[in-house]
């Protein structure tokens, strides 16, 4: 079987799971320890970051390379269109979404924690004690690492973040307004990268993500809970009801679920 080593709480570990799903092949998800973890998947694979699929002995690292080795492996319900044009706008999307929209989704989510203690406590890792928690009151390092940056987001760096998802929010709802999806009348790799690299500005609602069910419909202030973004949004929810597989329908390895919360 195949097995995706990730994170639970990463965008691009999340672009890959739907892309699995949405050509519904069977896999196992293997949660990676931040730091030691790395490491051994380092030896194994030669990346050091999540995603990487293993598909028997052949290791695959970054979501762009496992998105193409997949289409190319397993051709059912293909991703990346043969038309020339739409494949040129479906690569583009892609190559965005992974370097722009993924990027300032990060840092937006890590303003969004260091300004919000209730946001903040509710992402910390399951096994961290709630005393523990309660004393930290600022970002472990660990999660951090999960989330693949250092520390040292300058307030500006997040405005400027957030400015910059308002306008792709904008632009992807009017272009969302009147077709079913971002290029063609099919889901393509371009609107499952988008989707899937959106789970930090608002988690999605259903049983997908090994999340605490009150984090669920949830995310960034200013972009997870604005109506201009709705026609997204539930462009979004529509793809994942009729594409993402529910959690438990995977099969789990050492997966670590965050605690329980309170956001608002
Ligand atoms: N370009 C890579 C980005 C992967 C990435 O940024 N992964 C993060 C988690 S979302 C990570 O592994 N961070 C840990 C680290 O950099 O040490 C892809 O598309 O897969």
């Amino acid at each position: 079987m195949l097995e995706l080593y990730q994170f639970e709480l990463s965008q691009y570990s999340e672009k890959v799971r739907l892309i699995l799903d949405y050509k519904e092949l069977e896999y196992r998800k293997i949660e990676v320890t931040p730091g030691v973890g790395q490491i051994e998947l380092l030896q194994k694979s030669g990346s050091k970051q999540v995603p990487v699929l293993k598909d028997g002995s052949t290791y695959i690292a970054d979501s762009t390379e496992i998105a193409f080795y997949l289409d190319r492996k397993y051709p059912e319900r293909p991703i990346i269109p043969e038309d020339p044009l739409a494949k040129g706008q479906c690569l583009l999307i892609e190559e965005w979404a992974d370097e722009s929209m993924g990027l300032k989704g990060r840092k937006a989510f890590i303003g969004a924690l260091n300004q919000n203690q209730n946001f903040r406590t509710s992402v910390l890792p399951q096994e961290t004690p709630d005393l523990v928690k309660n004393l930290v009151g600022a970002i472990p390092g660990e999660l951090l690492d999960v989330l693949g940056m250092g520390v040292g987001f300058g307030g500006d760096a997040v405005k400027d973040a957030k400015k910059g998802l308002k306008q792709d929010l904008e632009a992807l709802s009017l272009i969302l307004q009147h077709k079913p999806y971002l290029v063609g009348d099919t889901p393509t790799l371009a609107d499952l990268a988008v989707a899937g690299l959106s789970i930090l500005l608002k988690f999605p609602e259903g049983s997908y993500l090994n999340i605490p069910s009150q984090l669920k419909g949830k995310g960034i202030p200013g972009l997870a809970d604005n109506s201009d973004y709705d026609v997204f949004f539930n462009w979004r929810d529509r793809l994942y009801a009729e594409y993402r597989k529910a959690t438990g329908s995977t099969t789990p390895s050492n997966d670590a679920a965050p605690t329980s919360i309170e956001i608002e």
